[in-house]
């Protein structure tokens, strides 16, 4: 364990003041290598008091994303076999693709505090600024038929909405097939990726991203986009919130699994949709459509009532769709 981990274990466990010559003699180094630490720890998040002739005190714990936080948090979990952290990485779906080429197993977890090439689905980019954002992705090497894997896609749209209701307890809604809503504007964005090697699924990498703590957005996504702290009107510690989405992704993977499609799920996943009865137009590349979304079909199509009555199967790798009187 580091000294900067083994100073926080400290502070956690005194409920007053632990003076810093205390702290030096423990761990036998200098008062300033205490400081230090002590420095490194609030730049995590940590809120600690620090009083003259007293020493350091742990307040309230903040916002602290970190690798031993993120253990401590799913360490009762049981479903995956590692979690890495990284204060900026490029992308995270991208550090699970090289981890999986290197054979790492998962369930794996990898979380970022920042990205800087974010992606979004069709070449498309996703805003993950540090300190207010969650960006992570999981490496799953599920036994299943590879053309069976974007449904996964859905699995975690559910997943997301339970771990924020769960931590915060926001509403959410899902507009189909990946982005989680509040009021009409996009809090995630949901990328799936897959590795098939001779025809069999190598590995799925589904990437989450969520607006946290952010108070505003690039000019470009200001109209479409919030944060769980504009709804709630407080920061929200994104620890808890990864940890409440591992735990409802866990539950809703395993019953996916049994099936390998969306039979049981397909009921909360509807209760959630956004666009269920309402007017949707369908981007097809082959010509835009307008109709009324109805519902998902067990695969994990939208399903769509053409103005000529007639039912449609929007499939989610070919066509988006958007609400007629904008994102939703
Ligand atoms: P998407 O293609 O559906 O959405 C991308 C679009 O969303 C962008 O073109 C922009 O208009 C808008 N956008 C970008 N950033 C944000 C944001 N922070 N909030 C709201 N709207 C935004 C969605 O793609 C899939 C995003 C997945 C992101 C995760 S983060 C962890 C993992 N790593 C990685 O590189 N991607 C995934």
């Amino acid at each position: 364990m580091s000294l900067k981990d083994e100073i926080l274990e400290v502070l956690r466990s005194s409920a007053d003041f632990c003076s810093g010559q205390e702290l030096c003699e423990r761990f036998g180094v200098t008062r300033t290598a205490v400081w230090k630490a002590v420095a490194r720890l609030k730049e995590e998040g940590y809120q600690i008091e620090a009083r003259q002739n007293r020493g350091y005190r742990l307040m309230t714990e903040g916002d602290v994303m970190n690798e031993t936080e993120l253990r401590e948090a799913l360490k009762e979990d049981g479903f995956l076999r590692d979690v890495c952290y990284f204060r900026q990485i490029d992308s995270t779906n991208l550090e699970v693709r090289r981890r999986a080429d290197q054979g790492a197993e998962g369930p794996l977890l990898i979380v970022a505090d920042e990205q800087t090439a974010g992606r979004g689905r069709r070449g498309r980019s996703w805003s993950s600024p540090p300190g207010t954002s969650i960006s992570m992705s999981l490496l799953l090497r599920p036994k299943i038929r590879p053309e069976n894997a974007s449904m996964l896609t859905l699995v975690c749209a559910l997943a997301v909405a339970g771990g924020i209701a769960e931590t915060t307890g926001l509403k959410t809604e899902i507009k189909w097939p990946n982005d989680v809503v509040i009021r009409g504007k996009k809090i995630c964005g949901i990328l799936t990726e897959m590795i098939t090697e001779l025809g069999e699924i190598g590995c799925v990498v589904p990437g989450i991203g969520i607006n946290v703590n952010m108070t505003e957005f690039p000019e470009e996504i200001r109209e479409t986009a919030t944060s769980l702290k504009l709804e709630l009107g407080k920061d929200v510690a994104r620890t808890p919130v990864v940890a409440a989405f591992i735990r409802c992704f866990a539950m809703y993977y395993k019953v996916f699994l049994e099936t390998e499609d969306l039979t049981a799920l397909k009921p909360v996943y509807e209760k959630l949709l956004v666009n269920r009865d309402r007017e949707v137009l369908v981007l097809d590349p082959a010509g835009e459509w307008k109709g009324i979304a109805k519902g998902i079909t067990r695969t994990g199509e939208l399903i769509v009532r053409r103005e000529d009555g007639t039912m449609e199967e929007v499939r989610s790798g070919e066509v988006s769709v958007r609400g007629i009187y904008g994102y939703v």
